[in-house]
């Protein structure tokens, strides 16, 4: 867990589109684990009206489908 927010905070110090700020382990998608770490208010419902496709990971697309959607705000600069 350590590990993991230590990542986090690399990340968020490097200048990457905000939905890439959530995908910690840098493989294209945002689990619900790795959207609760930016956004911790989102829930299990948030997370399955986000999830388009039904795959139970977010896209780039989905991420930004559901910020322009107001469900999910661009993390504080
Ligand atoms: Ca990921
Ligand atoms: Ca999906």
């Amino acid at each position: 867990m350590q590990r993991l927010l230590l990542t986090a905070a690399t990340v968020m110090a490097m200048t990457a589109p905000a939905w890439a700020q959530a995908d910690l382990d840098i493989d294209g998608v945002v689990t619900y684990e790795e959207v609760l770490v930016a956004y911790p208010d989102v829930t299990a419902e948030d997370f399955a009206a986000m999830d388009a496709d039904g795959d139970g990971v977010l896209s780039a697309d989905e991420i930004a489908a559901a910020q322009d959607a107001g469900l999910l705000a661009a993390p504080a600069e």
